[in-house]
């Protein structure tokens, strides 16, 4: 909760109309510190080592189902309506999911990426349990007001069976994840180049980290590269959170993680001085490879479990 209010009094200067959007951002970020141990232990050790530096968030990432009513405009409404713009398209084939990036009205904010599983290409037995949640006669509702539930923690829909989180984790761990999770934020990534005080980029943030015990997604590799060399992402393995299904079981399934991402300064603007450089002179946007391998964060934690 530290970081969430920090967060909030890191945006100050911020015009009035904003109050409130920064305002729903700390109330998304508050389950997510609450059931993401990880992810508030690595804020908390981050500003203790740079006490000067005011944490920034690269993005908020959430996952959906791709059903009638729900899906990545339910998700991406709430954004849209404050100035966000859909941007890139991407596919991931093989996990069965696509997604799409969105710019922030101004630069400070966080970009956000929003991805949805392919539900069509599910089995049928697996399409019927997300159709038995998501697929309701309420599901325009679900889409509308489901991004409220991210605020409270807790899935849109009602308590899963441990027996109905299995089946589908048989075809898609994503879509196990969503079933539990709902919009819950699924990460938030630090923007390792908004580090003051700290040397060395990503590369540096991460050895550091993992010398205090992190556990890093190393699927890939543990830096995940794009093609121009500008955009370098790594991510913890998502925590284990203690969830209690319909039939009273309780069970660790795989809550959220944290990314780091570090975009470097485009080669057209490569001769400015370090402080000139502002978030638009850097490397924008998302890469394909690298997100399928990000996407395993939470697969990592998933194995854990058996
Ligand atoms: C999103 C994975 C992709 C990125 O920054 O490329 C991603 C997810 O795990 O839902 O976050
Ligand atoms: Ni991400």
């Amino acid at each position: 909760a530290a970081a969430g209010s920090e967060q909030e009094a890191c945006s100050s200067g911020q015009p009035e109309d904003s109050h409130l959007f920064q305002s729903i951002l700390s109330g998304i970020l508050a389950p997510y510190w609450e059931s993401t141990p990880t992810a508030e232990a690595v804020v908390s050790s981050l500003e203790q080592q740079y006490p000067d530096a005011c944490l920034g968030f690269d993005h908020f990432a959430f996952r959906t189902f791709g059903v009638e009513g729900l899906g990545i405009a339910s998700a991406a409404q709430l954004f849209t309506d404050f100035g966000y713009t859909r941007r890139d398209a991407f596919e991931f084939p093989a996990k069965k999911l696509r997604a799409y990036w969105y710019a922030p009205p101004d630069p400070e904010l966080p970009r956000v990426f929003i991805s949805e599983l392919k539900v069509e290409e599910l089995s049928s037995q697996a399409q019927a349990v997300i159709r038995k949640y998501a697929g309701g006669t309420d599901a325009a509702l679900l889409g509308k007001y489901g991004v409220m539930s991210s605020l409270l923690g807790v899935q849109p829909w009602c308590t899963p069976s441990w027996e109905d989180f299995q089946t589908l984790a048989a075809e898609s761990e994503y879509a196990a994840w969503v079933l539990v999770n709902g919009y819950a934020l699924n990460h938030t990534t630090i923007a390792v180049h908004r580090l003051a005080g700290h040397a060395g980029g990503l590369e540096a943030l991460n050895s550091l980290l993992q010398e205090q015990g992190f556990l890093f997604n190393t699927e890939g590799g543990l830096t995940k590269v794009s093609p121009d060399g500008l955009l370098l992402q790594s991510s913890t393995v998502a925590d284990r959170v203690s969830f209690c299904f319909a039939g009273g079981e309780t069970r660790l399934v795989p809550g959220a993680y944290i990314e780091f991402a570090e975009r470097r300064v485009l080669p057209q603007f490569e001769h400015l001085k370090p402080e000139e450089v502002t978030e638009q002179h850097r490397r924008d946007g998302f890469e394909t490879a690298s997100a399928d391998r990000i996407f395993e964060s939470t697969t990592l934690a998933a194995e854990k479990v058996q």
